[in-house]
């Protein structure tokens, strides 16, 4: 595939007022406001926001998680102070927050970087106030995502372990599925899609926002990682040169390690006439963190951009399906 080429699918609607949210929308020390875990939970749209605040250079004050509220899922408040960190000896920080709501309770998935590596966190609350740790997995995984249903009685979740041995090129990273009887203890792992299932990537994927529901299966977006020798985008360093790009799936309702499709071209790509995506922090970065499918069949899907703010398209769930099941 011509990576030089690559275009979002026209099936893919930018929300005009992007940004839906940026540092200006924060009230309290903003800087980066990005990736976010979007659910609806309790008759609202909720949103968790990542907050890098103090950014300058390469240097980083701190990162915490914000949230939002919204009736539509396009215009969205602030809560006046962040609703979780985690910073101790050994943990620097959580961050990339992705939602899901799991028999009425909202379960958060996040990256943790540690002193010994990044592990994946999975926490629940109830009220979005107290959120109770769950389990946190050994170093290195991350974009965890959890299903919103349990399958076969168990908890499911896809992931992206990063083995930096066992694969051959630097970056090589693959989803895998996980289940659990109690959101504790993972096992049964499967691998899911390796990345060099992907034409449209050269590096590495991660699972995106978690999966909905359909009747032909769980359509699920996942991030994909491209890079050419001496390419180097927009950037605060100067020196970024991966580019992020969004791709789709539709994995079997039982057996969700199954793929039943994948599209083969990039559902978004970040693109000139969106300059909230190819510019910012790191330009040319799409990081989608949620998909919420409407009882009218529309699609709406949350992305970072430039890993500054974040961004709202639209699809319909019919022509997400084709592009997955036709490619
Ligand atoms: C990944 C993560 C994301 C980030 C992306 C692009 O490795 O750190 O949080 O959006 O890189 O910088």
């Amino acid at each position: 595939m011509d990576l030089a080429n690559l275009k979002s699918s026209s099936v893919v609607k930018r929300y005009p007022g992007n940004p839906v949210l940026s540092a200006k929308d924060i009230p309290y020390h903003a800087t980066l406001v990005f990736n976010a875990g979007v659910a609806k939970f309790r008759d609202r749209y909720v949103m968790v926001f990542r907050n890098d605040y103090g950014v300058e250079g390469k240097s980083l004050q701190g990162t915490n998680l914000g949230i939002a509220f919204s009736d539509d899922g396009m215009h969205w408040k602030v809560s006046d102070k962040p609703c979780f960190t985690m910073k101790t000896e050994e943990i620097r920080r959580a961050y990339d927050p992705r939602l899901t709501v799991v028999e009425g309770r909202c379960y958060m998935c996040f990256a943790v970087d540690t002193q010994h590596g990044i592990r994946g966190g999975i926490a629940v609350t109830d009220d979005l106030e107290h959120f109770e740790i769950l389990s946190l997995s050994t170093p290195d995984n991350r974009n965890m995502v959890l299903f919103p249903e349990k399958i076969n009685g168990n908890f499911a979740r896809l992931e992206r372990p990063f083995p930096i041995y066992g694969r051959g090129a630097p970056e090589a990273f693959d989803i895998w599925y996980s289940d659990s009887p109690d959101c504790k203890y993972w096992g049964n792992s499967n691998l899911v899609l390796g990345s060099e299932q992907v034409p449209f990537c050269n590096s590495k994927i991660g699972p995106a926002a978690p999966p909905v529901k359909t009747e032909r299966g769980w359509l699920t977006l996942f991030h994909a990682v491209d890079k050419q020798p001496g390419q180097v985008f927009d950037s605060w360093d100067g020196r970024w040169g991966k580019r992020y790009t969004m791709g789709i799936m539709l994995l079997d309702l039982n057996e969700p390690w199954k793929i039943v499709g994948m599209s083969p071209e990039p559902l978004m790509v970040p693109e000139l006439d969106y300059p909230y995506e190819m510019k910012g922090f790191r330009g040319s970065v799409l990081f989608p963190g949620g998909m919420i499918l409407e009882d009218d069949g529309e699609v709406k899907i949350y992305y970072g951009a430039a890993d500054t703010v974040e961004a709202l398209a639209t699809a319909r769930v019919e022509d997400l399906l084709a592009l997955c099941v036709s490619g």
